[in-house]
C-alpha cells in the first residue's frame, strides 16, 4: 500500500502508526499539500487532501476515518485496534474523537495564524482557535490513564494513536500554547516514544 501524506500531518501520521501496528507493508509519499507537490496530491485524491491510502490492487481510500475502517475490518482479530464491541469500543472511538477534534484545531491554526498572511489575520478567530486547543488538550489527559494504555490492553490501540499524535502534533507547531500541566498526557507520549513506529514518524518542525 502507498500513503499520501507527510508526518506532520497529524492525519496521515496516525495512518503511518496504525498500519505498522498492525504489521503492514507500507510505501510512504510524504508530499506537502501546500506548495507545488499539491497537484500529486491531486492527481490521487481530487481534493488535494491527505492521508489518501492506495490499496495493492490501486483502489484509493481518503478520509482517516474510511482508511482506518478499511484497516480495522481487514485485519486478523489480533490486530484491531479498536474494540469489537461495547463500552470499550464506545470509550475508544470517543478518545480518538476528542484527539481527531482537537488535531484539526491545530491543523485549522496552522492554515490561519501560520500560513495566511499576518494583514489577513482574524484575531478573535485565531483566539478561539487556541481555546479549543487548549479545552482539547485538557479532556485529552483527563482520559489518558495513571498507567498504562488508553486501550486498557498491553499495547497502543487506536485511542492512544490518535492521542499521541495531535497532542504532539500541538506541541511542536504552537509551543508557546499554554494548556497548563498535563501530567497524563506528558506520561502517554513518553511511553509512546519508547515504541519505534512513534519515534520513526515523529515530525521535524
Ligand atoms: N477530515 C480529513 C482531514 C484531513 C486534513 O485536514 N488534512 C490536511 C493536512 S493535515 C489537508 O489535506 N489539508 C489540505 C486541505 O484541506 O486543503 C481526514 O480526517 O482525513
Amino acid at each position: 500500500m502507498i500513503l499520501y501524506g507527510r508526518d506532520m500531518s497529524p492525519f496521515a501520521r496516525r495512518v503511518a502508526i496504525w498500519c505498522s501496528l498492525q504489521g503492514r507493508e507500507l510505501e510512504r509519499r510524504q508530499l506537502q499539500v501546500a506548495g507545488p507537490e499539491w497537484d500529486l496530491v491531486k492527481a490521487v485524491n481530487p481534493l488535494g487532501r491527505v492521508p489518501a491510502l492506495v490499496l495493492e490492487d490501486g483502489e484509493v481510500l481518503v478520509e482517516t476515518w474510511a482508511i482506518i475502517d478499511h484497516l480495522e475490518e481487514s485485519a486478523p482479530e489480533g490486530k484491531r485496534l479498536i474494540p469489537a464491541g461495547g463500552a470499550a469500543r464506545r470509550a475508544m472511538l470517543q478518545d480518538i474523537a476528542y484527539a481527531t477534534s482537537t488535531g484539526e484545531k491545530v491543523v485549522a491554526l496552522v492554515y490561519d495564524k501560520v500560513r495566511r498572511p499576518v494583514e489577513f489575520h482574524y484575531p478573535a478567530w485565531i483566539e478561539r482557535l487556541e481555546s479549543q486547543i487548549i479545552t482539547g488538550l485538557r479532556a485529552m489527559d483527563g482520559r489518558v490513564p495513571v498507567e498504562g494504555w488508553m486501550s486498557g490492553t498491553d499495547q497502543p490501540g487506536g485511542g492512544d494513536i490518535a492521542t499521541v499524535v495531535s497532542a504532539e502534533m500541538a506541541r511542536l507547531v504552537f509551543p508557546g500554547i499554554d494548556a497548563g500541566p498535563l501530567p497524563h498526557l506528558d506520561r502517554l507520549i513518553a511511553q509512546a516514544e519508547e515504541i519505534p513506529c512513534f519515534i520513526e514518524t515523529r515530525p521535524k518542525v
